[in-house]
């Protein structure tokens, strides 16, 4: 009861405000801000500081005094540097070199924590801790971190180094206990590893839930297939994940995966027809023109890769240490791993190559007004009948252009830049159509009976934050997608934090974070956000890119993250920095049009091709006739490419708000792609961008761990060694915390809630598993002895 009391009176006080900083380790914690008037103390017990130097570099030294404004510092070359105080931050004791959290860290600044990732990174350890968020660092050359050993390893909890294995074990403990479905979101840069990094949570939570069904096998090989369709050498990766994946895997009552769903977002269609020097299309053309084996390649009149303008026009065919013909073998074991029939398969080579052949046609220019025919060839030839039309009706469609005049339609030839963009829609759309269907048929595989919601791992791998020289409608979708992802990201770690502190009475000080919802507004507001906006301009035939630049001029400029720029430009203000984009091209990508001609030859087409697009020709068929369709263009009939990418995003989220989430930040520690090399400012961006710091903040200076007083009690009052049977739940509580010598630092009690400091549940757990444990072994003497 004294207790209690002690409880009640500490709640009205709401004192323990201050114990953040008293948590261990052997300095005196002093908020940074007062560094200035602790200098003193540094300087006594020769303690090391950061030291910003000319080069704008941060070195370790000791101050040796100070005079003024300046102080003189001592640095581990033995030189003594005068530096202005203000160049001068605290270091951590040596005790806390390489800390598996940042958040034991007793000096948070921004040296420190480059400081504290670098050695671990330089020791092979890539991850690390930021409160309840995974670091990983690109280690780009093979750590001795993953396999079987070290998956039995985690499972067993003899080891408790920050890995992604420890965020899937975690969620997987997590879904079977309270039945909750979880969620991994993993985001980064391109080229951070977060492809990679999804792989390994997935090869744990393979091995963690396999069983005798072997699904977790297919589950595995999904991710060769997609990465050959989906993924390519771009500048900054080379292989690349071209659209955006959500893995959901469910368990069975026991805990063994039953089967699995792939959602994907936004396949980058532009890359098939299109590529920047130095890039290539997907891998998976360069591993069948590789790979294919005589009899195939003569079924389909492959040839090599540089035959085709397609693959040959960026001046790349290869990847350095990649074999594209022995992927296009590990490509074929995951298709039957997967049960996608030899028929099938034989069906997606086919297309593969008519997207190639298709690449090949060309045209000539006919008269002065630039019209065209098309070049009958090899490739006109080969590209039909591997679609399976007519040859004629291929040109036909691809030279002219049906116009309705009153009740007649009457066929109009096509110039030049018509001829190339129709030629390109239909490559794009078969092969666009083409990875819808494989995700199906894949889908179909994994497909399980029923299932009951509560037991799902989402792993969530989708394209991170872009911004080159110059960004166009991609790296539009692409920086969209981020803005809500990091909103998400927001929501968990700050906002509802500081809510449910707030809420239950806990005082705590607030951290500040950047929020991002007048990012969002700018997108997604209507009818006068980007997205809106967008699609109005799309819709107006007579709009060209620049009106458009001078439509969102015109209404977004009242928001403080966008700023109209000169031409067709514009720049977007987003949480991990300014962004400029070049509307050039944006209709049209928006529109992504196709023409009503190139649907009904492709709905006329024999074999193959009806069955495996039978559903996306159906999808673009006009329904009702409309202005635009009177020129042919079947754009305005589909929803357009943003407006379709943010209802996918909304559905996303909303599936994601459904899950406890575990975020992993992937960190790329520099843009060789090379190992050894620790890049810091280009980590340090990393890390701002993507709030790091910020949840450290919070997380060290919160209680990360709730529980209610009811579902605590009722989970280790049979601990207490007296009865507690009497005794109200917030009561039984204290007396638990009380027997068990839990600090009172490490806790501070709510209305409802207890609430804990990292790492204290843990121990309580191992205590009643080991009561438990002996309960059952008294329990089995009992029978055994009775028997
Ligand atoms: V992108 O946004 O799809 O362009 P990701 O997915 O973030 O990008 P990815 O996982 O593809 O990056 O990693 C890039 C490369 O880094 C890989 O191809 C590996 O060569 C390398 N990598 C990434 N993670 C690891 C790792 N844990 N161990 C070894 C790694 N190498
Ligand atoms: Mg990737």
């Amino acid at each position: 009861v004294a207790e209690v009391k002690a409880v009640e009176e500490r709640l009205e006080r709401n004192d323990g405000a201050n114990l953040a900083n008293s948590a261990p380790g052997s300095l005196p914690r002093f908020r940074e801000s007062d560094w200035d008037d602790n200098i003193g103390y540094f300087i006594k017990k020769k303690l090391r500081v950061w030291c910003r130097l000319r080069n704008r570099q941060w070195e370790l030294g000791q101050i040796q005094s100070t005079m003024g404004e300046k102080a003189s510092v001592l640095l581990s070359d033995g030189s003594v540097l005068s530096v202005p105080i203000g160049e001068l931050l605290p270091a951590n004791p040596d005790i806390l070199e390489g800390v598996d959290d940042l958040i034991q860290l007793s000096y948070l600044n921004e040296p420190s924590v480059l400081h504290n990732l670098q050695y671990r990174f330089s020791r092979d350890i890539v991850y690390s801790k930021a409160g309840p968020v995974l670091i990983a660092i690109n280690p780009f050359k093979n750590v001795q971190l993953y396999g079987d050993d070290s998956i039995t390893a985690y499972r067993q909890n003899l080891v408790d180094s920050p890995h992604v294995y420890t965020i899937a074990d975690t969620a997987y403990n997590e879904m079977m206990r309270d039945e909750v479905n979880q969620s991994i979101i993993i985001s980064g840069e391109s080229g951070a590893g977060k492809t990679e990094t999804a792989k390994i949570a997935m090869q744990y939570l393979a091995a963690l839930g396999g069983g005798s069904s072997g699904i977790e096998c297919e589950v595995l090989q999904t991710s060769c297939i997609l990465e050959a369709f989906g993924n390519a050498k771009t500048s900054r990766n080379d292989n690349s994940s071209r659209f955006g994946k959500l893995i959901e895997i469910h368990f069975s009552a026991v805990g063994k995966i039953c089967g699995a769903e792939i959602q994907t977002y936004l396949l980058e269609k532009s890359r098939v027809v299109q590529l920047a020097r130095g890039e290539r299309s997907y891998h998976i053309f360069y591993q069948l023109c590789a790979g294919a084996p005589p009899s195939l390649r003569e079924r389909l009149k492959l040839k090599e890769a540089k035959e085709y303008n397609y693959l040959n026009q960026s001046g790349c065919l290869a990847i350095h240490d990649v074999v594209d013909a022995h992927k296009f073998e590990s490509l074929k074991e995951a298709f039957n791993t997967l049960r996608i029939h030899k028929e099938s398969q034989e069906q997606i080579f086919a297309m593969l190559a008519a997207v190639l052949w298709l690449g090949n046609i060309s045209f000539q220019v006919i008269d002065n007004e630039n019209h065209i025919e098309v070049v009958d060839n090899e490739a006109v030839t080969n590209a039909a009948s591997l679609i399976g039309c007519n040859a004629q009706d291929l040109m036909v469609t691809l030279s002219t252009r049906k116009i309705q005049a009153g009740k007649d339609s009457v066929a109009k030839r096509l110039a030049l830049q018509q001829a190339i963009d129709t030629r390109d829609a239909l490559a794009k759309f078969i092969y666009s159509s083409l990875f819808d269907w494989l995700v199906d048929e894949i889908n179909h595989s994994l497909a399980m009976g029923k299932h009951r919601t509560g037991r799902s791992i989402s792993i969530l791998d989708i394209y991170g934050f872009e911004s080159f020289k110059k960004n166009s409608f991609e790296q539009l979708c692409i920086n969209y997608a981020n803005e809500r992802l990091q909103q998400h990201f927001n929501r968990h770690l700050f906002k509802l934090e500081q809510e449910e502190y707030e809420l239950d009475g806990i005082d705590w000080t607030k951290v500040e974070f950047e929020d991002n919802h007048e990012c969002l507004n700018l997108f997604e507001k209507k009818p006068i956000g980007l997205i809106s906006l967008l699609d109005e301009e799309s819709n107006f035939p007579k709009a060209t890119d620049l009106t458009l630049a001078d439509k969102l001029k015109q209404h977004l400029d009242t928001n403080p993250c966008f700023k109209g720029e000169r031409g067709g430009a514009f720049i977007i203000h987003h949480y991990a920095g300014e962004v400029l984009y070049d509307t050039n091209g944006f209709l049209e990508k928006n529109r992504d049009p196709i023409h009503s001609d190139t649907i009904q030859l492709l709905a006329s087409c024999s074999g193959h091709l009806s069955k495996l697009f039978a559903s996306s020709v159906l999808n673009v068929l006009p329904k009702t006739a409309s202005p635009l369709e009177q020129s042919g263009a079947l754009g305005s009939q589909k929803q357009s490419v943003g407006t379709k990418f943010k209802g996918q995003l909304f559905k996303l989220m909303q599936q994601l708000e459904n899950t406890t989430p575990h975020f992993i930040r992937c960190i790329k520690p520099n843009n060789k792609q090379l190992p050894g090399i620790y890049d810091k400012d280009l980590v340090l961006d990393q890390l701002r961008c993507c709030g790091v710091l910020e949840v450290v903040r919070i997380s060290r200076s919160g209680y990360p761990t709730r529980i209610t007083h009811q579902d605590f009690s009722r989970r280790y009052g049979f601990l207490l060694l007296e009865d507690s049977e009497s005794q109200d739940p917030l009561s039984s509580s204290v007396a638990i915390l009380q027997q068990f010598g839990v600090l009172p630092e490490m806790y501070q009690v709510g209305y409802t809630k207890l609430f804990f400091r990292a790492g204290q549940i843990g121990a309580l757990e191992d205590t009643r598993k080991q009561v438990l444990q002996g309960t059952l072994e008294v329990q089995k003497c009992f029978r055994a002895h009775r028997a």
